[in-house]
């Protein structure tokens, strides 16, 4: 089979999208930090729109920060990849659709040449930096959002100006050489699942720019724009069995082509240092505030998202649609949205909170996207105050219960023990692993108790203030028990009678 590339485009089936641009004519006015399967099934594809209206700006430089995989796939292909947008027909069966997406015109390896990395920040036609870095990017304490000064790679990139490693050193030292050129203002946009996180990113540049030279943090602040982003799309990990379907379909090779759910979300600020594309093209509105859309997204989807995954995973339900497919599970998701997240939620004009719950529970039982709950379940420390204590804490700071959102807290502590209903033992990816599974083996290991649960809640990057609240330790005592004597089903379906002390 011939390799997907420019010269094949062609040959493609005509049921598949593809360019229609030059692509010779691209400039590079986006770099992207962090080219994973979720930019290229997001972003680039709502770039790509604004390419085929004939804007070609627009191309983006992907950078891996770690690994050179995305790079040895997509080279040899001059960037092209395959977005398969998958869902079931109205008899349930899965179809997909499928675009070739030419918006990646040049790759990169940072720790291979961290300086062309530093180089395509500077370069005058870039006007954006984005970035999808996953929560621990950051380099932040997740309980406070500030960069921590302490992290190893923050640590190494102030050393190191020539060859940072972290995000945030690429972009601090890409500035100041972008600035030693006077190449003009640039915005840096994160695109990932953190509130605020225009916020947070800019509070970690300037931070470290402080560390680096004052002059430079100041005109950063007064110069660059640091828009907040709401973003969602369902974005499982490319399989092999997925290279090989896609391949089939497209009669070339694809060694790397991303899936993803039909559904499109983006709600970003409009606060741009320079020009930016018309990203509306693509399914995007420019808003003035994202906050609001940021916290109805994570509390509802990502805050529900993780609750499914460790329940899941738990329970042995390998993937989403499976997880949802048990009634037990369904009723208290729906609950869980209906009854203690939405309560929290500020009022956004138009939005009709029951449809975007129904909607959502018809996301999750897609049954083409082979979501794994394992997946989801990664990085819990990251990902638990922004998905489910945020809700908490309001809850609880308004005297209300917070049963079914402690469930959730209490699936994360319980999937510390490494090893699923079934016997199956599975790795904790996590970066604080090594503490948290310590601190499972001494407290909960041991048995639910309170003050097992008040061990674990005093886990102070993952819990801040809320260690010590009785409210609380009493709700996850209650889950953990009964998950721990009886399991996830069991506990599910106490919860869903009422059965569970609260
Ligand atoms: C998921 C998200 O992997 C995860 O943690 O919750 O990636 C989720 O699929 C997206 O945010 C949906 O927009």
């Amino acid at each position: 089979m011939n390799r997907l590339n420019d010269s094949t485009l062609g040959a493609l089936p005509a049921a598949v999208t593809r360019p229609a641009y030059d692509r010779r004519a691209l400039q590079t006015g986006i770099v992207h930090l962090g080219i994973g399967a979720f930019m290229r099934a997001h972003m680039a594809a709502a770039t790509e729109a604004t390419l085929a209206a004939g804007d070609l700006r627009w191309g983006i430089v992907g950078v891996s920060l770690r690994q050179p995989d995305t790079r040895d796939a997509l080279q040899p292909q001059d960037g092209l990849y395959t977005l398969a947008i998958r869902d079931a027909d109205e008899h349930g069966q899965p179809r997909q659709r499928l675009q070739v997406i030419g918006a990646v015109h040049a790759l990169l390896v940072a720790p291979e040449n961290p300086q062309a990395v530093l180089e395509s920040i500077a370069a005058a036609d870039a006007r954006i930096v984005s970035l999808t870095v996953t929560e621990k990017g950051y380099c932040h304490d997740p309980a406070t959002g500030a960069l921590r000064l302490d992290h190893p790679d923050i640590v190494h990139d102030l050393e190191n100006p020539h060859a940072p490693r972290s995000a945030i050193g690429m972009l601090v030292f890409g500035l100041q050489l972008r600035f030693a050129r006077d190449h003009g203002p640039l915005t840096l946009m994160s695109l990932d699942n953190l509130p605020a996180n225009g916020r947070v990113l800019c509070g970690a540049v300037l931070r470290f720019a402080e560390a680096v030279d004052p002059a430079l943090a100041h005109r950063i602040g007064a110069e660059c724009r640091f828009p907040c982003s709401m973003v969602d799309r369902i974005v499982p990990r490319t399989t092999d069995a997925d290279r090989a379907s896609v391949s089939q379909a497209l009669g070339c090779e694809d060694h790397w082509p991303v899936l993803g759910e039909p559904f499109f979300d983006w709600a970003v600020e409009d606060h741009f240092a320079a020009d930016r594309p018309d990203w509306t093209l693509g399914g995007a509105r420019f808003v003035t505030d994202a906050e609001p859309f940021e916290r109805l997204k994570l509390r509802m989807v990502n805050g529900t998202h993780s609750s499914i995954a460790y329940l899941g995973a738990m329970a042995g339900w390998e993937t989403v649609d499976k997880a949802i497919s048990q009634a037990a599970l369904r009723e208290h998701m729906e609950a869980l949205m209906r009854d203690e997240i939405e309560p929290t939620l500020a009022d956004l004009p138009g939005l009709d909170l029951p449809g975007y719950r129904a909607n959502l529970l018809a996301r999750y039982a897609n049954p083409a996207l082979a979501h794994r709950t394992q997946q989801i379940a990664m990085d819990g420390s990251q990902k638990l105050p922004q998905r489910l204590l945020g809700t908490v804490r309001d809850r609880l700071a308004q005297g209300l219960p917070v049963p079914r959102m402690a469930l959730g807290v209490a699936a994360w502590m319980h999937y510390l023990r490494g090893v699923d209903e079934l016997g199956q033992p599975y790795p904790i990816d996590d970066p604080h692993a090594a503490e948290l599974t310590a601190l499972y083996q001494r407290s909960l290991g041991q048995g639910a108790s309170i003050e097992a649960v008040q061990a674990m809640l005093s886990y102070a990057p993952v819990f801040g203030d809320l260690a010590g609240n009785a409210a609380l330790a009493a709700a996850l005592l209650s889950a953990l028990q009964s998950l721990q004597a009886h399991g996830v089903l069991a506990t599910l379906v106490a919860m869903n009678r009422g059965e569970l002390a609260q």
